[in-house]
């Protein structure tokens, strides 16, 4: 096959680039990179050689000799190259940017602050405890969806962006998954909570749930 994701089953990061691949219709091989094994799967010689910056998700694409990083840069490359019939990217310039900006929200000012190398971090350096760890994921979490639920509230419709699905629900997602795994009390958050209940029921995010993975202890 080749198409490649190296993804780890709880990463937010490879949950946006797996609902993403699935929204296209793309087959692609899951290899997995254990975040969690010794001292980190994505810290060894082998996954430095295909990303140097140590973090999941990479995308690889063998027939075009193409590498990867950054999960929303692989997702707008999808988009790019595989555009209809479901583009994730609105084709006007001010929405593009809006969809574009609730992604970013997401993806560089929540997900970063509750990454797995802060809160080891936290833990180690400051000693922090695992529990204190998840209190400062779930702040960060719940601040940044106060002001993704303000601004929904004049732009959502059946998903963040009237009625198609775009890149800012394949961010919202996996987002809500990290905070109902950090303890945010999402009933303070009703639109997101409303967009991701009507994401759940499309088969692209169901078979990109991190339960349904290969690499999912229980799974
Ligand atoms: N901005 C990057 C973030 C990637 C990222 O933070 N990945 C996390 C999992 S969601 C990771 O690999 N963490 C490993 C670590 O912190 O050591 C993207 O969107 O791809």
């Amino acid at each position: 096959m080749s198409l490649k994701l190296y993804s780890y089953w709880r990463s937010s990061a490879s949950y946006r680039v797996r609902i993403a691949l699935n929204l296209k219709g793309l087959d692609y091989e899951c290899i997995p990179i254990n975040l969690k094994q010794g001292d980190g799967q994505q810290h060894s010689a082998q996954y430095d050689a295909i990303n140097p910056a140590h973090l999941v998700p990479t995308f690889v694409d063998d027939d075009e000799d193409i590498i990867l990083n950054q999960s929303v840069s692989i997702i707008e490359y999808l988009d790019e190259r595989y555009r209809e019939p479901f583009p994730l990217l609105p084709a006007h310039s001010v929405e593009k940017a809006r969809v574009r900006a609730l992604a970013h929200d997401i993806a560089c000012d929540i997900q970063p602050l509750a990454n797995l190398r802060v809160l080891t971090a936290l833990q180690q350096r400051y000693d922090l405890s695992a529990e204190q760890g998840a209190d400062w994921a779930a702040n960060w979490i719940s601040k940044g969806f106060t002001g993704i639920e303000r601004r929904l509230q004049t732009q959502a419709g059946r998903y963040c962006f009237g009625f198609d699905v775009t890149l800012a629900d394949v961010c919202l997602v996996p987002q809500v998954y990290a905070a109902n795994r950090f303890g945010v009390d999402m009933a303070q958050f009703p639109l997101i909570s409303r967009i991701y209940e009507q994401c759940q029921t499309l088969t692209a995010f169901q078979h990109a749930q991190p339960e349904k993975q290969v690499d999912c202890p229980s799974g």
